[in-house]
């Protein structure tokens, strides 16, 4: 190796030239961005940008996830720069994809966040560029779905969570993970009947016209019968990934605020994401990861693999169309 590629084969971050390809610096050591994308704030040329929300002031329980996307970037290092598995391509090549770094925000003034995160995001979008968010708590959805409906107009969401998020909440300037679901319908930024939710196991009598595939019915009916329900409600519409990492049973993501048993291994998510590939994702977030009470990792391993999982769904419609 020669000097020149020993000073550029580490740090990626911010030694990479070029947007694309692979990173095979040490996985073990060097400045740490999301899959060694190039670390910038530069989005010329960028087609998909990777940010975080270190956002947890809005939970009901344990908190936490501000803390998520530092963990979710470092786990996601542990995947091998090599393309992933069962997708026959690797967008991280074929796309020009680039770590955003994080919001901006003040950690105090709660009522200011979340247009600071619209603003945010809706900068990503009119560079022409497609988002995917690590989270902070589910909140940060609700803002990210505004500057989505302000330049797509009213969108499908697919929503992987053990809750619903859509308790009655018609304060529309309280920030609040549990509800920012029904605030979305409220606002008409989302057609809900053109939605669907994964993975529920919690009561919540109103479902506000969402297509629901609970828990125990993914366990029943199979990955296979899951995939074909998504496809025939969401169509061709354009649609919105949001994955609370809290689908998971707390056997495989114990490090989230508000755990449930009974919810998807990460064997089943896994299938289900790349069994949906062809659905029209403009973009999705992975919230709820709280590395606090994430004992073993896995909780960011889980969370990092959601990433990658909803970078290859927008890639393969976008590689279809080009
Ligand atoms: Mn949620």
């Amino acid at each position: 190796m020669s000097l020149e590629d020993a000073k550029n084969q580490v740090d990626q971050a911010f030694t990479r030239q070029n947007l694309r390809g692979p990173s095979y610096e040490n996985t073990f050591g060097g400045a740490t961005s999301f899959l060694r994308r190039r670390y910038t704030k530069d989005l010329a040329g960028v087609d998909l940008a990777v940010t975080g929300v270190p956002f947890d002031q809005a939970v009901t329980n344990r908190p936490g996830t501000r803390l998520g996307p530092r963990a979710i970037r470092e786990a996601s290092a542990l995947q091998s720069p090599d393309a992933p598995y069962g997708w026959g391509y690797d967008p991280m090549s074929e796309f020009a994809i680039a770590d955003y770094g994080d919001l901006a925000f003040d950690y105090a003034d709660v009522p200011a966040f979340p247009a600071a995160l619209q603003a945010h995001i809706a900068g990503i979008l009119n560079a022409g560029a497609a988002s995917v968010t690590l989270g902070g708590d589910h909140s940060i959805t609700l803002a990210i779905l505004k500057a989505y409906a302000a330049k797509f107009g009213p969108l499908s969401v697919l929503q992987f969570d053990a809750h619903t998020d859509t308790w009655a909440d018609d304060n529309m300037d309280r920030v609040d993970h549990g509800t920012f679901m029904y605030k979305a319908v409220k606002l008409g930024i989302v057609d809900p009947a053109r939605s669907v939710q994964v993975g529920i196991r919690t009561d919540n009598p109103d479902t506000m016209g969402f297509h629901i595939i609970d828990a125990p019915r993914v366990h029943e009916i199979g990955n296979r019968a899951v995939c074909d329900e998504i496809r025939a409600v969401l169509g061709d519409h354009p649609t919105y990934v949001t994955f609370d990492i809290d689908c998971l049973d707390p056997a495989f993501a114990p490090g989230t605020g508000t755990p449930v048993w009974g919810g998807l291994s990460s064997a089943q998510a896994a299938a289900i994401l790349r069994g949906i590939r062809g659905i029209d994702v403009l973009g999705g977030d992975v919230v709820e990861v709280s590395p606090p009470f994430d004992t073993t990792g896995a909780t960011a391993i889980a969370g990092a693999h959601v990433a990658m999982e909803l970078i290859c769904l927008w890639g393969w419609t976008r590689r279809a169309q080009t």
